[in-house]
This record gives structure tokens, C-alpha cells and sequence, in this order.
């Protein structure tokens, strides 16, 4: 399949894109469920992150059989969103289907099957929990009954990046109601390009006919009007992907300054389980700012200079992510701390 991106048209602004492409069916009752949850966590002072985890798909055709997929497995996601739990975080978890989820992650079919961890016991036989899995088994179901019991986790899906954008969006403007309190931890793997409704086809695609091209128009650039409008008293934090190191950097300052969110994380594919780089804006040069960003691990990136933002690398051996550490429960210490600061730094203002 040959894809071509389309300039025939204009490519959409976010406004466009909401007015011509449709919400999916379940947006209202989502939402619904959203209002209740935040209700509950204001009531009890909380913090809450909206976490976005997982790969969009874009649909080639009305009734569905082929679609792109962007590459997630939902790791990030689903573990960082146990240790902001951890942290005394409410957590919004929007998942795309199927992908991991807290907890539940330990036991992900493919690499831990959870038949693996019982056993039958007895000659009028009972079912019993492997002895060597019993410590682990149970820390993971004591955290997971935990957080069901305080009601501190939701729980959203999405499949396709039109569900995501919408569901973002109205998710967003939900949480801007927490103001400072509320974090914004993206995840989820967007797709960049989609095919607007009106291009789509309607029955799947036939064969027979020589090669296929499809002509994919760009997903508007949502980080925008996140900030400027559905959530502006947030603290925003957004990933980006690259598979070739040297642009990691760049392109990481580039979606910082052309969106003036607090915090991009930069991933290279390969190893983003043991090395993320945190952009953020660079403080004012007085002498408190220069300890703040010592605090923070922060130096200046000298490789890459820039007058506006700090590079801060975190880095964990590949011996000791082989040993089970997660970079993520680095990640969000860090993270908590900053959205700390920023939380205070309001009742300085
Ligand atoms: C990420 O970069 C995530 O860290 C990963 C996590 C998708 C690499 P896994 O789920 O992988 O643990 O397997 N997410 C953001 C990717 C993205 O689409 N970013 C956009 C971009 O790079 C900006 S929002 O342009």
C-alpha cells in the first residue's frame, strides 16, 4: 500500500477536525463517569493524573477489517499509573482496548500466563497459587484491592485516534476543574495521519485491482488548544518517539517551544526502558533557579545548547532493568516533585 499525505485541501485545525469528524456513541456516558470520579477525588483534596497509554488506530474502512496501528504495548502507561497510585495520585487511565493495565500487567498473557501461577491441589482436586508466586501474587492483589476499596482509579478506553481525540479533548475540559492539581501524563502512541469520514470506504477494501493508495490527511496537532484552551492551569507532560537518536532532542525542544507545555519526554524505541531525556523549559538565571535545577539533576544539554529549555537525562543500568527496576517509577518521582513545585509555586503568585 503507498499512503500520500494530502495538501489538496489544507490540513485540519483542531476546530475543523471536531466540527466534520464524529464523536463516538459512548463520549456522553464516559464523560459522565469522569464528572463522578473527580467529584469524589476534589471532596478528598487529591491529586488526580489523567494517564493516556496504548496505540490509536486509524480504519481504512467503514466496516472495519484493516486499519494502521501505532506501536504500543501500554507498559509506560499502565506502570507509571501504578506508581502515581503509589504516589497518593487518583489516576484516569484512558487505555486503548486490550492494551496492559495496571496491575493486571504482571500477569499479561503473553509473558507471565496466569494459569502458570496455580496449581491443582488434592485428589478431589482444588485449585491452589504456586508456592514460589505466592509473595509477589499477593503484594500485586494487595495494592490492586487497595486502590479498588479507596475508588482512587478509572478506567477509559479507546481504540481509534478519532475515540482519542475526542475523548482528550472532553477529558481535558473535565479535569481543568482540578486546576494546578490536575497532571496530564500522554502516553498513549498517536497516530499522526487518519482518514477523514468522508474518504473512508465503506465496505472493506477488494483485491484484484493492482496496488492501493491512500491518500491520509494529518492529525491536528492537539497539544495546541490543550494548553491554550481544555487545560491551562495543568501540569502537561508529552512524550515523544523517535527511532533515530540524533533527532530526539531536537524534535523534543521543538513540540516544547511550539507549545509551551512544562515537560516533554524524549524516548528513543529501542531504548526507552532504560534512558528517557526530560526537556523542559530552562529557569531564570538567578541564584535560586540555578539550585532548583540542580535539585532537579537538570544540565544544560552543552551537545545541543539552547537558550529556553534544560535537558535532564535518566538512565538506569540495562543489568538492573533486566533485574526488574522501571525507569517509570524514576520517571514519576521526578514528575511528582516538579508538579509539587508547581502546585506551590500558585500559592506564591
Ligand atoms: C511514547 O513515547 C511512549 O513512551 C511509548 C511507550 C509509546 C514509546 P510502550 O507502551 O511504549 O511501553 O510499549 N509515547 C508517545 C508517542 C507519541 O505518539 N508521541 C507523539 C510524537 O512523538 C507526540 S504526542 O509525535
Amino acid at each position: 500500500m503507498s499512503t500520500t499525505t494530502s495538501t489538496s485541501s489544507g490540513p485540519f485545525s483542531a476546530e475543523s477536525y471536531f466540527a466534520t469528524q464524529p464523536p463516538p456513541p459512548t463520549l456522553e456516558h464516559d464523560i459522565d463517569g469522569v464528572r463522578a470520579f473527580l467529584s469524589r477525588q476534589a471532596g478528598k483534596g487529591r491529586k488526580v493524573v489523567l494517564v493516556t497509554s496504548g496505540g490509536t488506530t486509524v480504519p481504512l474502512e467503514l466496516n472495519v477489517v484493516r486499519f494502521l496501528d501505532n506501536f504500543s504495548a501500554g507498559t509506560r502507561g499502565a506502570t507509571s499509573a501504578e506508581y502515581f497510585l503509589q504516589a497518593g495520585y487518583a489516576v484516569i487511565f484512558m487505555h486503548r482496548q486490550f492494551s496492559l493495565q495496571p496491575f493486571s500487567r504482571h500477569y499479561s498473557h503473553s509473558t507471565n500466563p496466569f494459569l502458570d501461577f496455580l496449581e491443582i491441589i488434592g485428589n478431589d482436586p482444588t485449585i491452589g497459587v504456586t508456592p514460589s508466586k505466592k509473595a509477589h501474587l499477593l503484594e500485586i492483589l494487595s495494592a490492586y484491592k487497595s486502590v479498588q476499596n479507596e475508588g482512587i482509579l478509572h478506567t477509559l478506553t479507546f481504540v481509534t485516534v478519532n475515540d482519542y481525540l475526542w475523548l482528550l479533548r472532553a477529558v481535558s475540559q473535565e479535569l481543568s476543574t482540578m486546576k494546578r492539581k490536575a497532571l496530564y501524563y500522554l502516553a498513549a502512541a498517536v497516530s499522526d495521519f487518519f482518514l477523514p469520514r468522508r474518504k473512508m470506504f465503506e465496505h472493506k477494501i477488494q483485491s484484484g485491482k493492482g496496488n492501493l493508495s491512500i491518500e491520509m490527511d494529518q492529525v491536528p496537532k492537539i497539544l495546541k488548544p490543550m494548553v491554550e484552551e481544555w487545560s491551562r492551569d495543568g501540569y502537561i507532560v508529552s512524550f515523544k518517539l523517535e527511532t533515530d537518536q540524533t533527532l530526539l532532542i531536537p524534535k523534543a525542544r521543538a513540540a516544547l517551544e511550539r507549545y509551551g507545555h512544562q515537560v516533554v519526554i524524549g524516548n528513543d524505541l529501542n531504548r526507552r526502558k532504560f534512558e528517557v531525556v526530560f526537556i523542559s523549559r530552562k529557569l531564570p538565571a538567578t541564584p535560586n533557579a540555578e539550585g532548583d535545577r540542580k535539585a532537579a539533576g537538570g544540565e544544560p544539554d552543552s551537545g545541543q545548547a539552547s537558550s529556553t529549555s534544560v535537558a535532564t537525562w535518566l538512565r538506569l543500568d540495562p543489568q538492573a532493568v533486566e533485574q526488574g527496576k522501571e525507569i517509570e517509577e524514576d520517571i514519576v518521582a521526578e514528575l511528582v516533585k516538579r508538579h509539587q513545585r508547581w502546585i506551590e509555586e500558585e500559592s506564591e503568585i
